[in-house]
């Protein structure tokens, strides 16, 4: 059941462009199960993602306030760190696996709870777009590897090196030890989820990576499995994960955060009950390994939350695009 009700606010005629401010101030009320939200839409568009990336969340922030989409958002959005070479996480530029290819998993989920994903493609830049593409054009929700990056060339996706000569040079220093240990927020920064709210109230979600570094050939992570990295309700809200995507699936952390906002929860009391589902199984290796949640829900309130320091969060709202550290849970 979904009311609502358009207030027509004329003091705020001719200041649309006023970032924040839309020309209708919008109540919307939703209501599933236990939740009930009263949307104030004034506070309205926002978008929340994973890391330090001001450019990411600048061009999203962009869309929405031209009147476009939260779909458009994140898509834009996630394909600026996937050209950034720079960043070893994601697209073009990212880290190999053990054997020297870049491989991407990426997925996308819309208001009405479409999605679409790939994982293990290879030679394509904006493995996002390419999520897209499967969501709206074919009848399934995840295509892998060399049928991904075929259906990604027939729809005109030009094929690339992703190996730059920098990621090679780490890949071939790497390779002298040949050790496999995930480093706590080095070898996962920049993987990129984003969560945008539109100035309709509208809810979509992105998470795009190269996955984990000198991870083994085939190996699939979190970021692209709907329910894990990423899941989005428009009654209730959206959550992104990052970090060791093992640790994720096995929670499913992103479904397990929208749940608990559905039960009443803030963002921030969800991601901090996620993150304690996985430190606190028994015998959890969790002093080892990063994971973190940001999240966001219909009201447009936000969290975020990680087991170790040194996570954040990017917000663009009210005008305002900064970077946010979050709380965690290990601070012994
Ligand atoms: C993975 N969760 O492949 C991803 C990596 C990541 O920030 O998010 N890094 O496990």
């Amino acid at each position: 059941m979904k009311r609502r009700h358009f207030i027509k606010n004329t003091s705020l005629t001719g200041v649309g462009l006023a970032v924040g401010n839309s020309l209708l101030a919008c109540k919307e009320e939703t209501s599933n199960n236990n939740n009930k939200a009263i949307v104030d839409l004034k506070n309205l568009p926002l978008v929340i993602a994973t890391w330090h990336v001001l450019e990411a969340t600048e061009k999203a922030m962009a869309i929405l306030r031209a009147g476009g989409n939260a779909l458009d958002a994140v898509e834009q959005g996630c394909r600026i760190e996937e050209a950034n070479e720079k960043g070893q996480s994601v697209g073009k530029g990212g880290l190999p696996d053990r054997d020297g290819n870049v491989t991407l998993d990426a997925c996308i989920m819309d208001k009405h709870g479409n999605c679409g994903a790939v994982v293990y493609l290879k030679d394509i830049t904006h493995a996002v777009s390419v999520a897209r593409k499967v969501m709206e054009d074919t009848p399934h929700v995840m295509l892998a590897g060399e049928g991904a990056k075929q259906f990604a060339i027939s729809n005109g996706f030009e094929p690339e090196d992703l190996l730059t000569e920098t990621s090679k040079e780490a890949w071939e220093k790497w390779k002298v030890e040949a050790k496999y240990k995930p480093i706590i927020n080095i070898e996962n920064h920049d993987t990129i989820g984003m969560l945008a709210i539109d100035k309709n109230g509208d809810i979509s979600g992105a998470c795009t990576t190269s996955g984990l570094a000198y991870k083994m050939g085939g190996r699939v992570g979190d970021s692209p499995i709907i329910g894990s990295g990423l899941f989005i309700d428009n009654e209730i809200g959206g959550c992104v994960a990052t970090g060791l995507g093992e640790e994720v699936v096995k929670t499913v952390g992103s479904f397990l955060v929208v749940e608990l906002m559905r039960q009443g929860k803030s963002p921030q009391e969800a991601c901090e009950e996620a993150i304690s589902r996985i430190v606190n199984k028994p015998n959890s290796d969790y002093k080892n390994f990063q994971v973190g949640y940001i999240a966001v829900n219909k009201k447009g309130e936000t969290g975020s939350y990680a087991i170790h320091q040194w996570f954040s969060m990017t917000k663009f709202q009210d005008g305002v695009n900064e970077q946010i550290l979050s709380d965690y849970f290990n601070k012994a």
